[in-house]
């Protein structure tokens, strides 16, 4: 499912640059959401999407709005998207969960998000994994990161370490998101691309210069046998809000069991 190019790409690096994966169709419904939504605060969201920013002690970090899912299609279309689907169900070994959808808003006054790596609510996360062997990649938590704008050089947004990911040396504390290339990379990208990255890469985003507001859908996955929260997985109570594709996928399970929706999907890609 992997071209052999995108195996070496990703083991080097740590991510790919999937171009154009979404329509401009539905980047402009998303970009409609997130406007319309962004505009109001948590208790006038509809139910049960929320927002994780910590408004009250840090109102300059990003906001993201958490199970959009729930509230219209065309975010479920987005987490099964077959292109994205493609490179998860390679890297997870056809044993992919889906995480967490996070539409996030950045403005200029955003803060800079520095770098991190394989930490989940800033612990380090033992199920966050990679390995390639045997001509195959193994990656336990990966992050989707669609822009819903273009994001020229220099506007700022998503950089990372590439190949920090497998790196088996001390992080050095004084390299910083600004630095420049080879060790830092700012990834710029087109409405509709897709930067799909392990979580092990060391990553981070730089301050956003553009007067309009990125936004950014970040589609997160795991395999389907890691543990996470207590609140991964669907909600029950508005399990008819999902289709069930998506709520299958939302869903832990062992990994000698295939889920429907990945026989699914190997079939449509002729597998
Ligand atoms: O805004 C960005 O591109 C960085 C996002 C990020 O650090 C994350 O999702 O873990």
């Amino acid at each position: 499912m992997l071209t052999d190019r995108e195996k070496w790409l990703f083991d080097l690096h740590g991510f790919l640059l999937l171009k154009q994966v979404v329509s401009r169709e539905d980047v402009q419904r998303m970009l409609a959401l997130a406007e319309a939504w962004h505009a109001v605060e948590d208790a006038d969201l509809p139910t049960p999407l929320s927002s994780y920013r910590d408004s009250g002690t840090r109102p300059t970090t990003p906001r993201s709005i958490v199970r959009v899912e729930y509230a219209d299609p065309v975010f479920q279309r987005l987490a099964l998207n077959p292109e994205i689907m493609r490179v998860v169900l390679a890297l997870t070994g056809n044993a992919p969960q889906l995480l967490q959808l996070a539409l996030t808003k950045t403005f200029c006054h955003s803060d800079d998000i520095l770098f991190h790596q394989g930490a989940v609510g800033g612990l380090r996360n033992p199920a966050n994994d990679y390995q390639a062997a045997n001509g195959e990649i193994l990656a336990t938590f990966l992050n989707a990161a669609v822009s819903l704008v273009d994001v020229p050089p220099g506007a700022g947004g998503f950089v990372c370490v590439p190949g920090s990911h497998k790196s088996n040396f001390p992080y050095p504390n004084d390299v910083g998101i600004y630095d420049p290339p080879p060790t830092v990379v700012n990834v710029n990208v087109e409405a509709g691309d897709c930067v799909l990255f392990t979580e092990l890469l060391r990553h981070g985003a730089r301050r956003w210069t553009l007067e309009t507001p990125r936004h950014t859908v970040f589609v997160r996955y795991s395999t389907s046998y890691a543990s996470w929260s207590p609140g991964a997985g669907p909600i029950e109570e508005y399990r008819n809000e999902l289709p069930d594709e998506l709520y299958e996928l939302m869903q832990r399970a062992g990994f000698q069991s295939r889920k429907r929706v990945v026989e699914r999907l190997l079939h449509e890609m002729g597998e």
